[in-house]
């Protein structure tokens, strides 16, 4: 075992770990002076520590980098605007929340709504001067941002939708509980946000998380096989369910997952977690504080981008981290069951729950919902949640699904989403419906490359030259991300293309497409004439020596053309 108490020494003067400790620690329960910096008429901006503290409630200081350089140009500040992320555990919403969100991105953000991949929605382009009045609009309709961003436990993603079965439901509530033991207490949000008084709870502001909260955010998946449509090994902590007579026995637990590196720097790779044991439903909720705070308390609080939990994993190991939940939990997990996974995609279209009543999927490319041209995304979705009385439950590989649909309301439903463009998922070709892009330019700060805005250039090249190999069935699945921090999952992406560059990218293949192998470095720092050419080849002898049923990712790892990744360490090296 390596050194742990080293790295995250209590006693330790906070001046010699990462300096945003020091503002953590100092920042009252993340008041900050963000009072006086949300009424500063001189700048669209915030100070720049009051923007760190800004992301422990889902609110992120960005500027618009298209316009970057006129306005430096005009010597003008950058076009300072937020992103809000809403916290919104399992991904699900009510229409008359639904009407709500889109009547703010509306009124005070960028016209768009972004459904993301860890199943929520966020606000672009949203101006200092309406924070206050997006956040209080959203908890007028029983939303609310806290945690969406910083050093946390982030929005719990669950397999999508509650009303599929009642296992389904029983996962779902899960999520929720789980998101409310973890959410940070302090009245910060509600004083400075919703300009309310908040006193502390039960006198004390942050009982689990304490003045420094984590050393780096922390992600929670539940997956319900044989869907892992939430990637569940690629989260900081994991559970599968499972079910044996129709009912839910427990979770296998999984921890260390994570995706996020940095180019050319082999001390970071993705990481997929490990499966540590199985526990009963009712030892579930336990189990996440405790693994929380096993990183609260040994994450790397001296450099962040060694601070996530795959690399506590990594460094101190499966076993330790077994002994360690068991000694604060008093008792061991359980041996892990059995289980399998069939896909990490959606199902697109109408499939029919448990309980009689039929559920679409619709397709969104890229979950940008907006009105195109002859696309009226958002209005439509704005119809349809005028009458629809189920609810709608966003996915985390970017899709909504309407809920709830009995069978009388079919036939309207099927009308609306033709009227509106929001069936394309019957039309589209699969490569296309299983592709996820992250948001990248124009907003994203770490942005090296496009992404969402450049993603359906390139598919429509691969879906001619698919079409011409015989591949238009195909259901490759295709990630792309701006950077390397891997927003999109991408190296669980039978291919993906990660930025490096404006117009250039590190090509990745052969992941599975269940979501528990990662992929490999196929090509490096290309363009799109590099991409297509080297990848002609390659599906070339997929369409002629692929197996029956053989994926993407499955060929190229068996005829060679990569290696098969078996541990993140290797991913760089
Ligand atoms: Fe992410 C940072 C967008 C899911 C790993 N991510 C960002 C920021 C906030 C950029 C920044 O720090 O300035 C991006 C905002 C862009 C914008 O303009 O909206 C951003 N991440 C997104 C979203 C919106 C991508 C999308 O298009 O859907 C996803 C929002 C999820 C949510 O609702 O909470 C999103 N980010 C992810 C995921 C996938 C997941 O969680 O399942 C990952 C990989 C999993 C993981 O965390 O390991 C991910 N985002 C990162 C990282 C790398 C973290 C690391 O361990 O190194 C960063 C950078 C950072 O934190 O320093 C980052
Ligand atoms: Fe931004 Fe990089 Fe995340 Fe894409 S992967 S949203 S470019 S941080």
């Amino acid at each position: 075992m390596r050194e742990t108490r080293e790295r995250f020494d209590r006693s330790r003067p906070l001046a010699e770990l990462h300096s945003n400790e020091q503002l953590k620690h100092d920042s009252h329960f993340l008041r900050g002076t963000l009072q006086e910096s949300l009424i500063d008429p001189i700048t669209g901006a915030v100070t720049a520590s009051d923007a760190l503290l800004t992301k422990f409630f889902g609110i992120y200081q960005q500027d618009d980098r298209d316009l970057r350089d006129e306005r430096r140009r005009a010597k003008l500040e950058p076009r300072y605007q937020f992103m809000v992320r809403v916290r919104l555990p399992g991904g699900v919403c009510t229409p008359s929340q639904w009407l709500a969100l889109d009547s703010l991105a509306r009124r005070y953000g960028n016209g768009t709504l972004r459904l993301t991949t860890r199943q929520t929605f966020q606000f672009h382009g949203v101006f200092k001067r309406n924070l206050r009045a997006l956040i209080q609009g959203l908890y007028t309709a029983g939303l609310d941002t806290i945690a969406a961003c910083g050093d946390d436990n982030r929005n719990v993603i669950c397999t999508a939708n509650p009303l599929q079965s009642p296992v389904h439901a029983e996962v779902s509530t899960l999520a929720r509980a789980i998101s409310s033991r973890l959410m940070p207490r302090t009245g910060a949000y509600r004083e400075v946000f919703l300009q309310q008084h908040a006193a502390p709870v039960n006198g004390e502001e942050e009982p689990i998380y304490g003045r420094t909260y984590l050393p780096r955010k922390f992600k929670i998946a539940i997956a319900v096989p044989p869907q892992n449509d939430v990637d569940v090994y690629a989260h900081d902590l994991g559970f599968v369910t499972i079910v044996e007579g129709g009912r839910i026995v427990g979770y296998n637990v999984l921890v260390g997952g994570g995706m996020g590196m940095t180019h050319r720097t082999p001390a970071t790779f993705p990481r997929l977690s490990d499966v540590v044991g199985f526990c009963t439903p009712d030892d579930v909720l336990t189990v996440a504080e405790h693994t929380m705070c096993i990183q609260r308390d040994h994450g790397d609080r001296k450099d962040r981008s060694h601070a996530r939990f795959k690399y506590t994993i990594e460094d101190l190991g499966i076993d330790w981290f077994r002994e360690e939940l068991a000694r604060r939990m008093g008792r061991p997990l359980q041996p892990a069951r059995e289980f399998r996974f069939e896909s990490n995609g959606d199902h697109f279209g109408w499939v029919r729950g448990e309980d009689g009543r039929w559920h679409y999927t619709i397709h969104v490319e890229q979950g940008r919902l907006a009105d195109f041209e002859g696309k009226p995304l958002l209005s439509g979705l704005r119809t349809l949640a005028s009458s629809h009385q189920g609810v709608f439950a966003v996915t985390t590989n970017q899709n909504v699904i309407i809920a709830g649909v009995p069978d009388k309301d079919r036939a309207g439903i099927d009308r609306l989403l033709s009227d509106y463009g929001l069936d394309s998922a019957q039309r589209v070709t699969p490569i296309r419906r299983n592709a996820i892009a992250c948001v990248a330019l124009p907003t994203c700060a770490l942005a090296m490359a496009e992404s969402e805005r450049y993603l359906p250039q390139l598919l429509a090249k691969f879906e001619a030259m698919l079409a011409e190999l015989g591949l238009g069935d195909a259901g490759i699945n295709v990630r792309m991300s701006g950077c390397p921090n891997g927003c999109s999952r991408p190296y669980l992406g039978e291919i993906a293309f990660v930025g490096k560059a404006p117009g250039k990218y590190n090509v990745y293949l052969g992941a599975s497409h269940t979501g528990d192998r990662l992929n490999a470095l196929y090509r490096e720092n290309v363009g799109e004439t590099e991409i297509l050419d080297s990848l002609r080849p390659v599906l070339q002898r997929y369409a002629q020596e692929r197996m029956s049923g053989e994926g993407f990712g499955d060929f190229v790892v068996r005829a060679g053309i990569v290696r098969a990744m078996l541990h993140g360490r290797d991913f760089q090296t």
